[in-house]
């Protein structure tokens, strides 16, 4: 049995009015630690423990983090998470509910990362938050389940932090023989890592990231998702900080889920609508995150909204 869950895939009859078309949800959301991650999380660490792993490391403050430490929890392998200083303190919290080990290092994912590799072990596995084919595999069961429900999208909504859902959702529409189906491909303007990288037809590293949808901030995405570029349809959208903010009050509102910014920026497109008018039946991936409550999302957006 997998980790993850088999999520519901319902209609959206409010984000289909928003965007004149029918708009389905896969409500990732709703997985048991919040997010999308635990598929190839899920997958990576069944292999690794398969192999003979004794601990998972982490270098993820976010719902990657969460994941590997809900997997490490269920299959009673213990787990250590090296978090930058800006994680929140209810993302340690989180990370702490599940029984992780959790260290603060450094003033961003890369430095936290940095520690990380170098407390790997002989019998340790490393999970990346976003760059293993192990994790794409994983995530692609997202579009099996679709497939397999029988209503092929027109199209695929997604939000892009450094690509990992991204190689995911790519690979599963090309195994279930979708290759005509394209995706569109959100990010924050301040953790526009893939749009940077459309530009010029390579991975670009960022100076900084300014967005508060801090799970979109990876400052490079991963290579894979820009060789994709090549074998399929992606468009890159972009959206502010204030509009993700406003999709996930307005998606609270509609459907009683409260997500992160990270998710609220591909929600926001929807609900912008125009990016959509070409498609009649839109998939959006609703890939959840579970660090942020309704109190946050209200200052970050009176924060956005006097320093626009
Ligand atoms: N979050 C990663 C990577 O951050 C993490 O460490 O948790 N939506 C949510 C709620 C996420 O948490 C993430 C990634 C994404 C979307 C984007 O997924 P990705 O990184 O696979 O493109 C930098």
């Amino acid at each position: 049995m997998p980790l993850h869950i088999n999520t519901p895939l319902i209609e959206s009859r409010p984000l289909s009015i928003a965007a004149h078309c029918t708009v389905n949800l896969k409500l990732d959301a709703l997985q048991p630690c919040g997010s999308f991650k635990l598929r190839g999380v899920g997958h990576a660490c069944e292999i690794h423990r398969a192999n003979g792993a004794q601990r998972f490391i982490s270098s993820s403050g976010g719902n990657a983090g969460l994941a590997v430490a809900y997997a490490g929890r269920k299959m009673g392998v213990p787990v250590v998470v090296v978090v930058p200083e800006t994680t929140t303190e209810r993302a340690k919290e989180l990370l702490a509910l599940e029984g992780a080990e959790v260290i603060v290092h450094g003033s961003s994912w890369q430095e936290a990362n940095q520690l990380a590799q170098g407390l790997i072990k002989g019998s340790d596995a490393f999970i990346h938050p976003f760059d293993d084919p192990l994790l794409w595999t994983g995530h692609a069961s997202l579009i099996d389940e679709v497939a397999a429900s029988g209503q092929k999208p027109d199209a695929v909504v997604l939000s892009v932090g450094g690509g990992g859902l991204l190689c995911g959702v790519v690979e599963g529409l090309q195994r279930n023989g979708w290759h005509d189906v394209p995706v569109i491909a959100v990010e924050t303007q301040g953790a526009a890592s893939f749009h940077a990288a459309t530009l010029v037809g390579k991975p670009v590293q960022l100076d900084q990231i300014t967005s508060i949808a801090t799970s979109l901030g990876a400052k490079r995405v991963c290579d894979q998702a820009v060789n994709y570029l090549a074998s399929h349809s992606i468009h890159s959208e972009l959206v502010s900080d204030q509009q993700a903010l406003d999709a996930c009050e307005r998606f609270l509102f509609d459907h009683r889920i409260l997500v992160e910014p990270a998710c609220g920026a591909a929600l926001a497109v929807v609900y912008k609508g125009a990016a959509l008018k070409s498609f009649s039946n839109v998939l959006v991936v609703v890939c959840g995150g579970a660090t942020a409550s309704l109190e946050q999302i209200r200052l970050w957006a009176q924060k956005t909204a006097n320093n626009p």
